[in-house]
């Protein structure tokens, strides 16, 4: 039988993202957008199973009121159960909401960490192994792969019932669910569960949804997709944290038909990216026009919704004497969303002119263009340049404004 499913993993619901200042409610909301997105996402393609694989709450900074409108979404009326397996950032534990909240949400799974757990789906000729974290740091490795649970239950459409155990009683598609670290090798060690790339070779499953990586592996060429390896993924954070996650993020639709594994697609999942543009300035560019060349490169990235993401904007090139990169950042705010200013600019006034006044400023120029002249390492003289500048503009009596 013939199965697709959607698997995602590092949703860090409820993080405050505090290093985002101004932006951080807005992005805050994204985390939850994304994933009510991918949930309408999964039921327009039909999924037979939303897999999620750890890190989908930020336990330790998430508030009751996104709790509870987390929960909402999770008990909307749809067709695929949704089963999870924590991980470090959302370990399961007595008190946390998998033990309390979740298991009174019709078609929603929760893994246990105490065991490996096996669900089957008769109707889906499909069988998921998985287990959860039962703390922050997992040393020794979990793997939930065929034979290793025990317990079996089977969903009913609703509700999973527990079955009695049979050896080799396993459904055709064979999936294992996951947090960890992949590991290239056979060793198993590792601070978040281990997970050897020998040892999964031979889970005799045929797809491996892990979590804990929030950059996405790379998607298998349709060649290489064959039955006799256990293909095992991460999707990747789907909605980016940080400017360390930043451009387009995805989840992973995955098809399996009897046992053998037909296609791996990424499926768009971050309502708001951080994004990076370099801008190169000339000296003689007025501000409404440097304004409108970087409005225009971030329109590029993203025609249509270019307002709702966060960039990070290096200028480079030689800075146009009357610059100001506050004046320069208010006006970008008003027409892309949240800005970011990384100058990087050179100075474009005669600084051999002015290293030869008695002022202070003379002075300042004579001190920097010495170093200049003895320093050979690029990224110094890069510093030194910015210094430059910088110290040339306050000079001019402006505000030093935003570094990132
Ligand atoms: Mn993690």
């Amino acid at each position: 039988m013939s199965i697709k499913f959607l698997h995602t993993a590092d949703l860090h619901l409820g993080s405050r993202m505090r290093s985002l200042g101004q932006a951080a409610p807005d992005f805050q909301e994204a985390l939850i957008q994304s994933f009510d997105n991918l949930l309408l996402e999964a039921a327009a393609l039909g999924v037979d199973f939303f897999l999620i694989a750890g890190d989908f709450l930020e336990m330790a900074e998430i508030e009751d009121r996104e709790l509870n409108r987390i929960c909402d979404l999770l008990a909307r009326e749809r067709s695929f159960p949704l089963l999870l397996a924590a991980g470090n950032h959302d370990y399961y534990s007595p008190a946390s909401p998998y033990a309390t909240v979740f298991p009174e949400i019709p078609r929603v799974y929760v893994f246990p960490a105490e065991k490996i757990v096996r669900l089957d789906f008769p109707d889906r000729d499909t069988s998921v192994w998985g287990i959860s974290f039962s703390s922050l740091y997992q040393e020794t490795m979990l793997l939930p792969d065929v034979g290793s649970e025990a317990t079996v239950l089977v969903y009913d459409g609703i509700d999973f019932v527990e079955q009695e155990l049979e050896p080799d009683s396993a459904l055709t598609n064979k999936i294992g669910l996951v947090h960890g670290e992949y590991l290239a090798g056979s060793k198993a060690e590792g601070s978040y569960n281990p997970l050897p790339a020998q040892q999964i070779k031979q889970s005799r499953l045929d797809y491996l949804a892990m979590g804990h990586i929030h950059k996405a592996s790379e998607l298998p060429a349709a060649d290489h997709l064959d039955r006799r390896t256990t293909l095992a993924m991460y999707p990747g954070s789907p909605q980016g944290l940080s400017f360390n996650e930043s451009g387009p993020r995805h989840a992973l639709i995955v098809e399996l038909d009897n046992s053998e594994l037909k296609s791996v697609s990424a499926l768009p999942s971050a309502s708001r990216m951080f994004l990076e543009i370099c801008s190169e300035l000339d000296s003689t560019q007025a501000d409404q026009e440097i304004i409108e060349q970087i409005v225009a490169q971030a329109q590029a990235l993203d025609p249509t919704s270019y307002k709702r993401h966060s960039y990070k904007i290096r200028l480079r090139g030689e800075a146009p004497p009357a610059l100001s990169a506050a004046r320069l950042a208010a006006g970008l705010r008003e027409q892309i969303g949240y800005v970011s200013l990384l100058d990087e600019l050179h100075p474009a006034e005669n600084v051999e002119e002015l290293g030869e006044e008695q002022t202070l400023r003379g002075l300042f120029v004579r001190k920097i263009l010495q170093d200049l002249t003895t320093l050979d390492m690029e990224a110094e003289r890069d510093d030194l340049q910015q210094a430059l500048r910088l110290g040339l503009s306050a000079f001019r009596g402006e505000t030093l404004h935003d570094v990132y």
